[in-house]
Formats: C-alpha cells, sequence, structure tokens
C-alpha cells in the first residue's frame, strides 16, 4: 500500500444545521470513496422498511409508516461502509505482516473493505493466511475443549441479531461459561442498573407514539444530530406540534439547535431550518445531578409554597412566600398563581406509586442553590425556568444517553431522570416516559435474549429443561471484569462476535500488552480493525456476513430480527450480494463453532442454521410472553412491542413501589487528584464522521473540524489561563491514579464553547488516558464522559 497521506487539518467553526446540504454532501462522498455500485443507491431505499433490512447504523425506532427513504446521513454512510467494493482479501494479509499493520491508524485498517476468507495467524511470516472453515472450527473447538470455562470470554458487540446472540449465548451457558461481556456494559449498562431499581424495569418505557402525544420533551446527555440523526423526524415533528425541547448538555450540539430535512425537497431548496431546542442549558459535564436536583428543589419548593400558601389563605391570611431573592422563582410562582394551580407535585401519583419522596424531598430542598450552581455550572434562574416549562407541561418525555451513563455516578444519573419523572408522575402515559436512547442496532435486543453475564437475568431452568444440561449458576465477567482478568493473565481465550474490544475498552496501553498473551483469541467480524492485528498467541479472524447482505441457507434467503430503542422488535431482509463466496452467516459460525466443541447433542444446531424461523421458534419457547407469535409478527410494519410493566406503571421492584432514590452526592470524590492549575474534566465524544471505533473519515463538519481528530475541545479562557494559546500542540495525561502514567501525544488546542473547567476529545484515539478502575462501582459502565486530566506543551506533531 502507498504510505498514508498526510491529512490537511482545518478548524473552523461554520456548521450548518444538522441535516441539509452539509448531510447530502457527506453521503454523496461516501458513496462515491467506497465505490458503492448503483445498486446500492437502490439498495437505501429498502433501509428500515418492513420488507427492507434495518439499518446497521444506530438502534432508533422503526417506524411503521416509514418516510420514503427511512435513512439518514450516518445510516447511508454505514451502508455504503459495510457495502464497499473494497476488499481485505488474500492478497492484501499476503503483502503485510500483522506488525506492519499495527502502526496503521483505525480509518486506514477498516478502509482496506471486507473480509473475504477465514484467516489463521501464521507465526513465522506474521501474517493473517487462509484456512479452511473445517479446519478453523476443528482447531478452535479442540482448544476450547481444553481451557476452563471460567477462563473463556464470549464478547458481543451490539450489532449481532436476536437469532445469532440467542445461540451464542446458549452455546457459551452449555459449554459452563456465563463470561459473556458486551458493548451494553460500556453503554447503557448504568440504566440497566439503574432503572430496575427505580421502575422495575431495565430498559427506557418509551413507545414511538410518545413523540406525538408529550407536550415537552427534557433531552439530556445526547448528540442526536450525529448518533441517532432519524430521532430528528421525530423531534422536528413534535417541535412543529409546538412541544418545548429542553436541552441539557455539555455541548451547543447543531443538531439539537436546527435541522433541515434532507429528505424534505422544499426544506432543502428554502433551507428552511427547524429550531429544535426551545431552552438549551450548558452544562459542565458531570453536573447532571445536581442540575436535576435545581430543577426538583425548584419544582418541590414551589409546592411547599402552594401548599404554604393555601395554609395562610385559610388561616385568613393572603401572603405568597415566594423566595424574594430570585426573579426566576418569584415568576414562576406567579405563573402558578395565574393558573390557580394547587400543586406543582403530582401528590395522588407520589403516594399511590411511590416510595422514597420524602427523603429525596429533604435533599432537594437542603442542597443550597450556590452548591447546584457551583456543581452544575447553571444558574438558579436556568434551574428554575427549566423547572417551570416541565410544571406547565402535563406529559413529559425524557430522553437521554451516554453524557449521563458513563459516568462515574452514571447509575445515580440514570435514577435523577427517574426522580424527576416520578414527581409529576411523567411515566406510564402517553406522551410520558422514559427514552433510553440506545446505541447499536440490537444492544437492546441481546440482552433481551441472553446475552449477560448475570445469570438471574436469564431463564435458566428454561433453558436446562429445554435443552437438558445445567448451567452455570456464577456471576461471569462484565466488560471491566474481563480486562481485569486479561490483565491479570488469567484468560484463555476470548471469542468476539464483532466489535474492537482493545480499542474500545480504558487502559489502551496495559490492555493491548495483555492481549497478546491470551492463549487463544477468535475474531469474528466483517472489517480489519487493531483488536484483530493485535492478537492472541493463536488467533483466527473469521469473516462474515453483514446483515444488508442476501443470507442464503438450505430453506431459501434468511431474515434476522432486532430490538430498537423502544423495544419494538422487527425483521430485517438482507439484500444486497454477499462481499465473498467465502463467508459464512453469523448464526452459522456460532452453530459450526459450538458443534465442534460441544458434546452435548440436544441443540439442533444445523436445523437452526437451515431456517432461521426455527431459532425463532426455540426463543419463543424460552420468552414466551416476550415473543408470543414471534414469526407471525416479526416482518410486520412497525414490528410488535415488547412488554414493558412499568410502562402500564406495574412496579417490578423488590417493594412494588416506583423509588425515588436519592444519590448520596451531587458529584463523584477522586482521590489521588493531580494538584495544579491545568487539571480539566475531560468527556470522550464521536465525531460525525464514525461509528464508535470506525472511522469513516476526518470531518466533524458538526463541530468545524476538518482534517484531523487529534484534537482537545476546550475554553478560551481556560487555555489562556493554562498559558497556552489556540492551536497549540498539547499532551494530555491522566489527572488521577498518579502511580501509572497514562498519556497521549500531539493534541491541537481548540478554542470552543465549553464550560469552563471543562473539556472534549474524540474516541477511542483517547482511550489509552482512562484508568480501568474509574467506572461506575454498581454498573461498572467506564467514566468516559468524565475524567480529569492535566495538559503539557507538546514536542509531538499531531498524526493526523
Ligand atoms: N454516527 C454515529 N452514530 C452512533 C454512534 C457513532 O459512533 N456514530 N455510536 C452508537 C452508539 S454505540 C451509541 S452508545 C450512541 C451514542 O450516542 P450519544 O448518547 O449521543 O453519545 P456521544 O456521542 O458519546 O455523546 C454524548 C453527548 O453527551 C454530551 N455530554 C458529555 N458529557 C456530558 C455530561 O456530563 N452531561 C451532559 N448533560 N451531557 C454530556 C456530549 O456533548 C454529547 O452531545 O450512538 C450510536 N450511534
Ligand atoms: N472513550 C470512550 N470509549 C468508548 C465509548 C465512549 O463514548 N468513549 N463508547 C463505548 C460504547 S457506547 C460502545 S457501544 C463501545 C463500542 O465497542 P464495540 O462494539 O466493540 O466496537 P465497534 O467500534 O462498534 O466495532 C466495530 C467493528 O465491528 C465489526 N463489525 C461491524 N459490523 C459487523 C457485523 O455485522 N458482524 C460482525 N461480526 N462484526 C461486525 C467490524 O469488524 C468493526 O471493525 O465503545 C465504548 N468505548
Ligand atoms: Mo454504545
Amino acid at each position: 500500500m502507498t504510505a498514508r497521506p498526510k491529512r490537511k487539518s482545518k478548524i473552523g467553526f461554520d456548521s450548518g444545521p444538522a441535516g441539509g446540504w452539509g448531510s447530502a454532501r457527506s453521503v454523496t462522498e461516501i458513496v462515491l470513496r467506497e465505490h458503492v455500485p448503483l445498486s446500492g443507491s437502490v439498495l437505501l431505499t429498502k433501509q428500515n422498511k418492513a420488507d427492507g433490512y434495518m439499518c446497521v447504523s444506530c438502534a432508533w425506532a422503526k417506524p411503521a409508516k416509514p418516510h420514503p427513504l427511512e435513512f439518514c446521513e450516518n445510516g447511508a454512510k454505514a451502508t455504503a461502509w459495510e457495502i464497499t467494493t473494497r476488499r481485505a482479501d488474500e492478497a492484501f494479509f499476503f503483502e503485510h505482516t500483522l506488525t506492519e499493520l499495527e502502526g496503521w491508524l483505525d480509518h486506514d485498517l477498516e478502509e482496506q473493505g471486507r473480509l473475504t476468507h477465514p484467516m489463521r495467524w501464521d507465526s513465522i511470516t506474521d501474517k493473517y493466511v487462509p484456512i479452511s472453515w473445517e479446519s478453523a472450527f476443528e482447531e478452535i473447538g479442540r482448544d476450547l475443549k481444553q481451557f476452563d470455562p471460567k477462563n473463556v470470554e464470549f464478547y458481543t458487540s451490539g450489532r449481532a441479531s436476536l437469532e445469532t446472540s440467542y445461540m451464542y449465548q446458549l452455546f457459551a451457558r452449555i459449554y459452563g461459561s456465563n463470561n459473556l461481556p458486551d458493548s451494553s456494559n460500556m453503554c447503557h449498562e448504568s440504566s440497566s442498573v439503574g432503572l430496575p431499581q427505580s421502575i422495575g424495569a431495565s430498559v427506557g418505557t418509551a413507545v414511538l407514539s410518545d413523540f406525538q402525544n408529550c407536550d415537552c420533551i427534557f433531552y439530556i446527555a445526547q448528540n442526536v444530530g450525529t448518533s441517532s440523526p432519524r430521532l430528528l423526524h421525530d423531534l422536528q415533528d413534535a417541535v412543529h406540534r409546538g412541544v418545548k425541547v429542553v436541552t441539557f448538555n455539555l455541548l451547543r450540539e447543531p443538531g439539537l439547535e436546527r435541522f433541515t430535512n434532507p429528505q424534505a425537497p422544499m426544506e432543502m431548496l428554502t433551507l428552511k431550518e427547524t429550531p429544535i431546542s426551545s431552552d438549551y442549558y450548558q452544562l459542565k459535564n458531570g453536573g447532571d445531578i445536581a442540575a436535576l436536583f435545581g430543577v426538583s428543589k425548584a419544582l418541590i419548593e414551589a409546592d411547599d409554597s402552594l401548599h404554604a400558601t393555601h395554609i395562610s389563605k385559610v388561616a385568613g391570611s393572603d401572603k405568597v412566600p415566594a423566595d424574594p431573592n430570585s426573579a426566576a422563582s418569584v415568576a414562576f410562582a406567579a405563573s402558578l398563581a395565574a393558573a390557580d394551580k394547587k400543586h406543582v407535585l403530582d401528590h395522588d401519583f407520589i403516594a399511590e406509586h411511590t416510595a422514597g419522596f420524602a427523603e429525596f424531598a429533604a435533599a432537594a430542598r437542603s442542597y443550597s442553590w450556590e452548591e447546584l450552581e457551583g456543581v452544575s455550572g447553571l444558574t438558579r434562574a436556568q434551574m428554575t425556568e427549566a423547572a417551570r416549562t416541565y410544571a406547565a407541561s402535563d406529559a413529559v418525555l425524557i430522553c437521554y444517553g451516554m453524557g449521563l451513563t458513563q459516568h462515574v455516578m452514571g447509575v445515580e444519573n440514570v435514577q435523577m431522570v427517574a426522580n424527576l419523572a416520578l414527581l409529576r408522575g411523567n411515566i406510564g402515559k402517553p406522551g410520558a416516559n422514559i427514552c433510553a436512547v440506545r446505541g447499536h442496532s440490537n444492544v437492546q435486543g441481546q440482552r433481551t435474549v441472553g446475552i449477560t453475564e448475570k445469570p438471574d437475568l436469564v431463564p435458566l431452568d428454561t433453558l436446562s429443561e429445554l435443552y437438558r444440561f445445567e448451567p452455570p449458576r456464577w456471576v461471569g465477567h462484565t466488560t471491566v471484569d474481563t480486562c481485569n482478568a486479561i490483565l491479570k493473565g488469567e484468560t484463555q481465550a476470548f471469542i468476539s462476535l464483532g466489535g474492537n474490544f482493545i480499542r474500545a475498552v480504558p487502559e489502551t496501553a496495559a490492555m493491548e500488552e495483555a492481549w497478546r498473551k491470551i492463549p487463544l483469541t477468535v475474531q469474528i467480524a466483517t472489517k480489519l480493525n487493531r483488536s484483530h492485528v493485535i492478537h492472541g498467541k493463536v488467533a483466527y479472524l473469521l469473516p462474515c456476513l453483514g446483515r444488508l447482505e442476501v443470507d442464503q441457507q438450505v430453506s431459501g434467503p434468511q431474515e434476522v430480527s432486532i430490538e430498537s430503542s423502544v423495544a419494538q422488535f422487527h425483521g430485517s431482509r438482507g439484500r444486497s450480494k454477499p462481499a465473498s463466496l467465502h463467508l459464512l452467516s453469523e448464526p452459522a459460525i456460532v452453530a459450526r463453532m459450538a458443534k465442534a466443541t460441544l458434546t452435548n447433542g440436544t441443540v439442533p444446531w444445523d436445523n437452526w442454521v437451515a431456517n432461521y424461523a426455527e431459532i425463532r421458534n426455540a426463543i419463543e419457547r424460552t420468552y414466551p410472553e416476550t415473543f408470543k407469535d414471534f414469526n407471525k409478527r416479526f416482518m410486520q410494519p412497525g414490528g410488535f412491542h415488547r412488554p414493558v410493566p412499568a410502562r402500564e406503571r406495574k412496579w417490578v421492584t423488590a417493594n412494588r413501589k416506583a423509588n425515588f432514590i436519592t444519590p448520596p452526592r451531587l458529584f463523584p470524590e477522586f482521590e489521588d487528584m493531580a494538584a495544579g492549575e491545568n487539571v480539566l474534566n475531560l468527556a470522550t465524544l464521536r465525531s460525525n464522521d464514525q461509528f464508535n471505533t470506525t472511522i469513516y473519515g476526518y470531518n466533524d463538519r458538526f463541530r468545524g473540524v476538518n482534517g484531523t481528530r487529534q484534537v482537545v475541545f476546550v475554553n478560551k479562557h481556560d487555555i489562556i489561563r493554562m498559558g497556552f494559546a489556540p492551536g497549540d500542540i498539547v499532551d494530555l495525561t491522566t489527572g488521577i491514579d498518579p502511580q501509572t502514567e497514562r498519556k497521549v501525544k500531539g493534541f491541537r488546542l481548540v478554542a470552543y464553547d465549553i464550560p469552563k473547567g471543562c473539556c472534549a476529545a474524540y474516541y477511542p484515539e483517547t482511550n489509552p488516558l482512562f484508568p480501568l478502575a474509574h467506572h461506575d462501582p454498581q454498573a461498572k459502565t467506564p467514566s468516559y464522559k468524565l475524567l480529569p486530566i492535566c495538559f503539557t506543551r507538546s514536542q509531538t506533531e499531531p498524526n493526523q
């Protein structure tokens, strides 16, 4: 391969609205660059349709009545990336040693195109060389039989279908392992741990129609324009109905400010923009507990004051005891008086459905406004204003994303969302629900069919009965536990169903070294990435069909299914010609690996692969309520809903109530913090030109960055205070746990609209900074949105 081109970086702030012509141009560019055949553009008309395929990008809902083109800029990019005509074939691997490929950037590895042939690493030449499928499975099975199942990891990235995921967890469990770490452990695990305690649901309660029934949306810590652009249509429609969108975000994300629908010709021609957020509260990262406490405090105190007014009225005095110190609270009190409100809180709902209110209200009252302002970065007036909007609405939908979950206090962040909802009964009624905006296209569904390290979330007795084996009952490894096991040298095999584990996890440097010592790594993948070029002592790279491709089996072309962010199941039928004749489908790979490994003969693996409807029948037998009439319903327009009891106000918690859960503090306490002026709190972000560790390109048009990702966004005052100038090149080091030096070099300082004390940079380039132990203690979700880091002048030029 010719030398990697040096990219020209340009940083400016000319970002237009989300969508619009910028979006159309960005799609065209990637379609041309990936040499997508014309049929590929036709393929896009089938995206997210009942008779088509479900996009491999994000997990946003697929409406029953789709738009003529139900795809977005980033969905189109993901499609182009998968159906590219580029190939990382045998010739490519013949040319390059893996040591050489280690020097390549993430983008350059994946840009080689689709993997075409099963490969095994050859230690003599240091290259991946072709191997037959038969030999690969035989050898992997032989090795797995030798290992202790407790030391084998079965990782899943959130793209694999329900069918594949069900088979994969069954394989792991019959083999004897509950080590089923998945990308969700790094993503919405804080929701999966926090929401069950609060409302007895492990997923959000929202349905798509809530966007049509709400009169206000609180939109917290999610970057809709980049991460789930189709959701912009739902927001836009809501805004057109007069719904207020109240946003809390570290950054002023263009997608949350204004949107031009790239699929509406008149909007494109007239450059008509829809403003999205009616109120935009830019807060510090890690400031959400304080901000939501502020909103709650304003609500609770306004309710207290109405109550006091009522009592004084009854007692003959008419004085309104509004706080004279705050114009916002006076205005809030006046608006309540004008509307002749007796209450701000929904006391009936609180009394009938909840527990823990008194403690929560006492905590909200006890925090001073100064404390809440200091931690959140918002003013009292802003928090009170948000409370007023909240109180004026009958049905509030609360959406949130990674800016809440990826924190040391991620579980508490999520529980604050539930607390806010419970104050006014904003859950389980039309328009009022919690919407956890999920990441990978089937990350939610994988959990539903048993991909979890927690055995109590799986119907083990049913599995045992159906397949006559004794499932392991011990608690398996999360992603963080898996990293610890790898670092300790305990892991004997790592099987990866998609993903790019060592790039996605924290502690990159130590993980890469430990990764090389794993006796066996098996990667099932579509594209080459760093978790493949750095590899175990014995390593296989097994290429699979993507979801967009025709999956031909004995009984004919197959469909698969997925679950969206709003707990709807959908069928998906591949349409595109497979990238290579040698590819196997994911179900086929899992089945053949299982057959080569297991002695238990009770699973009809071959029948399942011959006809995936049989796998769906098995899923239905395992989860009869959730998947009732699975095969009949999964291809219907709009899919079908999974029952979520909290949506019906049935609380499947220990006390059968929805619980207010009071966070013990507003902000995490960091031990061993570096002293000094040059410490800022880092949040890691996605650009508009990436899907996780897949880097499509080096532009982030929304943030005005072109040709580089090696940047750190900092408030201009902080840049100057630290003795730098915008454009200076800096090194970043981790500001906690100083015993281990963690550093990334050569980042350009970009003066940016971000609160003082905070900074932001792209993932995965900054993952070497994250200590493995820096995670939420309950959910073990890494704190990717909050890490103190230090800045020093660099001697290194940016490598992009
Ligand atoms: N194009 C594209 N789409 C994707 C992905 C992708 O990489 N690219 N990834 C997919 C996956 S797996 C996931 S999980 C989702 C991720 O989608 P998001 O949930 O949007 O996650 P991020 O892109 O990491 O950005 C989080 C947002 O939180 C804000 N933020 C950061 N820290 C804080 C904080 O402490 N408080 C508040 N209030 N805001 C904060 C950031 O400014 C940013 O706007 O997207 C999915 N979709
Ligand atoms: N610092 C920091 N780190 C983070 C995050 C962050 O915000 N900040 N976000 C975290 C989050 S939310 C997530 S979800 C994880 C993501 O972690 P992962 O899910 O492990 O990573 P991805 O980048 O999504 O995986 C990309 C690879 O998946 C493979 N692939 C793509 N499609 C298919 C397919 O159809 N089948 C198979 N078998 N393989 C396929 C390709 O080989 C591709 O290279 O990263 C986490 N890491
Ligand atoms: Mo994610």
